[in-house]
């Protein structure tokens, strides 16, 4: 019951907390506290959407979070905030005052603060900012929380979890732990929206080129499964990993179960056969498609190896690359689809997705359900709501992280040997320090 007056009969105030966490702990029950002095407390609690843009993947179900705060005495009432941004919760509540924690000042939080005094300017309130607890029990309660969503369990299904909840889910390759920390860690913040990936590609070009190695199935899966290791080590999102052809329908099998004990959500493979050579060939080099039936064999074998409900096996459609045409490609699609596939990735290295586009809606006539997956590469001015627009569930950023990488070392070096020394080269580079504290420590 929400209070509005006091026992002395006076009107009490409303003060309004969000709260975007799976646990409760001293500097939430602090904010709550201080909070209570200034009125009646509602406290709200960031919606599962919301929740993945915002700092951290929820692991608790947003009605045990509900529950927690109503578990609270000095809590008089619960809401749910859908956004990010406060406008909506502002206008609705009408709080008296906002009470947040003043860690929110730096970095993509800061957005959030601008928008909710923005906020309180126009529908009146005041923002009260409490010092933030940092002590020791917080900050262990923190990586308690990180660690679990690093586990092999929880990581595993949480591609699954995405595909309910986003509109699109985003992925960018990664090869190495630091482009893993990359992955994981880029945020940004627009006018009224933060922004990161959602999901990481472990691209079969990338992490072959990271070797100095042609993408051609060379880099066997005991290798890729190092770097896979690397990058475990240092994130929590989960993995989507290039499995090339998938090898021979009997080592497919075995490779499943690996994959999907280490805590990897979904392996793609695509339907080549014989010497696979990168699809961005096209048909400037020689490439087989495997036959339907081939395929089919083998997602089937992957199917009946895997031992969880949450590993995904997406099937990798070559005929546009290979120029067999969109009808080539419906048929594959449905035939893999009934033989087990958990998602279908339709390529194309066109530089316009009309291809893609045209395959994305004829496929989803018959179907609503099998998660569509495009990697613009080529067609690289498509946006994410025009894929989403044509069906498409999961957009795999391929191998930006590396094609940047690269020509900027490559600069680097050919500085120094030029200029006989470093010197030149320091404006483009990281400073020592921000290098030295890149890393989180243990
Ligand atoms: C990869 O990233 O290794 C891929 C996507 O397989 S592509 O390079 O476009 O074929
Ligand atoms: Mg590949």
């Amino acid at each position: 019951m929400e209070y509005l007056w006091n026992d002395r009969g006076d009107e009490m105030k409303k003060i309004y907390a969000c709260f975007c966490t799976d646990v409760i702990h001293e500097g939430h029950l602090n904010i709550i506290r201080q909070a209570s002095k200034y009125g009646t407390v509602i406290a709200g609690v960031l919606g599962d959407q919301a929740m993945i843009r915002y700092n951290r993947f929820p692991t608790v179900s947003f009605e045990e979070r509900k529950k927690m705060l109503e578990n609270i005495p000095e809590v008089s009432r619960v809401v749910e905030q859908q956004d990010v941004v406060y406008d909506n919760i502002i206008k609705e509540l009408r709080p008296d005052y906002v009470i947040h924690g003043d860690n929110w000042r730096e970095g993509p939080m800061a957005m959030i603060r601008e928008n909710v005094m923005a906020c309180l300017e126009k529908w009146g309130g005041e923002l009260i900012e409490v010092p933030y607890t940092y002590s020791e029990s917080v900050s262990n309660m923190e990586a308690i929380m990180k660690e679990r969503t690093a586990m092999p369990e929880f990581r595993r299904k949480r591609l699954r979890l995405l595909l309910k909840l986003c509109p699109i889910v985003k992925v960018i390759e990664v090869h190495s732990g630091l482009t893993g920390l990359i992955a994981e860690k880029t945020i940004v913040s627009g006018k009224s929206e933060i922004n990161q990936f959602d999901a990481m590609w472990l691209s079969s070009l990338c992490d072959s080129t990271a070797k100095g190695k042609p993408d051609i199935e060379l880099v066997d899966l005991s290798s890729r499964l190092r770097t896979v290791d690397d990058i475990l080590e240092v994130t929590t999102k989960p993995i989507i990993l290039d499995g090339d052809t998938g090898g021979l329908v009997e080592h497919f099998a075995y490779n499943v179960r690996t994959l999907e004990r280490v805590g990897v959500s979904a392996v793609i493979i695509e339907d080549k056969t014989g010497l696979k050579k990168n699809s961005l060939f096209g048909t400037d080099v020689e490439q087989t498609q495997d036959s339907v039936e081939g395929f089919c064999e083998k997602i089937r074998a992957g199917k009946k190896a895997q031992r969880t409900e949450d590993f995904m096996i997406i099937a990798r459609i070559e005929s546009l690359i290979l120029e067999k045409g969109i009808e080539d490609a419906l048929e594959r699609a449905a035939a893999y689809v009934r033989a087990g596939a958990d998602g279908i990735m339709i390529h194309s290295r066109k530089k316009e997705p009309d291809e893609v586009f045209a395959f994305c809606d004829r496929f989803r006539e018959t179907n609503r359900e099998t998660p569509l997956v495009a990697v613009p590469t080529s067609y690289n001015a498509v946006t994410e709501e025009e894929l989403r627009s044509h069906g498409v569930n999961i957009v795999i950023y391929a191998n930006q992280l590396t094609r940047s990488a690269f020509p900027a070392m490559q600069r680097t070096a050919e500085r120094i040997l030029r200029h006989h020394r470093a010197k030149e080269t320091e404006e483009e580079l990281m400073s020592i320090q921000d290098i030295i504290t890149l890393i989180d420590e243990i």
